[in-house]
């Protein structure tokens, strides 16, 4: 037997000895260190090279990486068989304590508008009001002609309308207002409905202006309905969102569609004496509303002069900027997961 197969074989056999009778891992990193570690038998045995008389450093030099080649070789399988064994352990349900809770699944929340319009949808529908849904892609005709906005009508203009291509006849729907118009076609009088959802204006936006935003309609169509119907039910909607009777107030507005219009204000909430939400006024502007013009209920085939009813366009977006007090609208859409964990 050579010196050389003497030499290398001993501290390889004895290293893989070793390594076999490591029956974890701390075991078996601690003989890897005693081995292949900065201080390790390989690195003493490369520095000692120097001081070999020159005829032995090649000798040397090629027993140290065999060593470490063999060494290598024989942890890295061994670390298999042990994370093998270890699975096949846990398979027969030995080191597995199913009385430990499991880890926390990570849970997600419901976006904030969505919880406001779920609260909503419920609460309508203990006033027996059906929800409807409506396409966010809308002709032209739902959009505006329906609703007694004509081709030239000047409120087409502040509508800020995004057209789908092609001719122009379809548009991304610039307030849920057209569910009114399909409600009115497809069902019966009496009638009360909500329509929440995403409405889509080529706005310049800023703090309280987005160009994709929510809103839910209200149409509720009878015989005798008066402001006081419409005065009435929103007094509800409030005391639902704020959880209190709010004082309210009525001022004129312009919808072509409702005859008289309305822009509907709430005692400001959150002071007794003005705050930054209602601008020091103590009057927050909430939703625009009206008694349901003829021209509409004739479109929906409806007798003006039997049938009447009212109609109200709440921004939810801006409701829920008010319930949470978040400035800036921009927040709500702009998909920031931090931000939408806090609710
Ligand atoms: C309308 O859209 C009418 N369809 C509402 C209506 C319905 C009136 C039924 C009468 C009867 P207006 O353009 O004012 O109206 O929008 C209604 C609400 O949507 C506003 O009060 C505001 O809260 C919200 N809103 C409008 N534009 C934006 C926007 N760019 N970003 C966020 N919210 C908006």
């Amino acid at each position: 037997m050579s010196d050389s197969e003497s030499g290398d074989a001993q501290p390889l056999a004895q290293a893989e000895a070793r390594i076999a009778a490591c029956e974890d891992l701390d075991a078996l990193k601690a003989v890897e260190r005693e081995y292949l570690g900065k201080q390790g038998m390989v690195a003493q045995l490369l520095a000692s090279i120097p001081e070999q008389p020159p005829a032995e450093r090649p000798g040397v030099g090629k027993r140290a990486n065999e060593l470490k080649r063999g060494v290598q070789a024989a942890v890295d399988s061994h670390r298999d068989a042990l994370a093998g064994a270890r699975v096949d352990a846990e398979r027969r349900g030995e080191g597995f304590d199913a009385s430990l809770p499991p880890p926390r699944p990570q849970r997600g929340s419901l976006h904030p508008i969505t919880q406001v319009t779920r609260e909503l949808e419920d609460l309508f529908q203990s006033m027996g009001y059906q929800v409807l849904d409506g396409p966010e892609v809308e002709t032209d005709y739902y959009n505006f002609e329906a609703l007694n906005i004509h081709a030239d009508h000047p409120a087409r203009d502040s509508h800020d309308t995004f057209f789908c291509e092609g001719d122009g006849h379809l548009v991304m729907r610039t307030h849920t207002s057209p569910v009114q118009a399909r409600a009115l076609e497809k069902f019966e009088p009496p009638l009360r409905v909500v329509a929440p959802g995403k409405c889509f204006r080529q706005e310049s936006v800023d703090a309280s202006h987005d160009h994709t935003f929510h809103q839910m309609e209200g149409l509720v169509i009878d015989r005798d309905i008066s402001v006081a119907h419409l005065v009435g039910a929103m007094k509800t909607l409030l005391r639902g969102i704020f959880d209190q009777d709010l004082e309210v107030r009525l001022r004129p507005g312009y919808f072509p569609f409702v005859e008289p219009g309305f822009e509907l204000d709430a005692r400001c909430p959150f002071c007794q004496t003005g705050c930054r939400v209602c601008k020091r006024t103590r009057w927050i502007e909430l939703l625009p509303c009206g008694l349901v013009h003829p021209h509409v209920l004739r479109h929906g085939g409806l007798d003006p002069n039997e049938w009447g009813g009212f109609a109200f366009g709440l921004g939810l977006s801006r409701l829920v900027m008010l319930r949470h007090n978040i400035d800036d609208i921009r927040h709500l859409l702009g998909g920031d997961v931090r931000f939408l964990e806090q609710f």
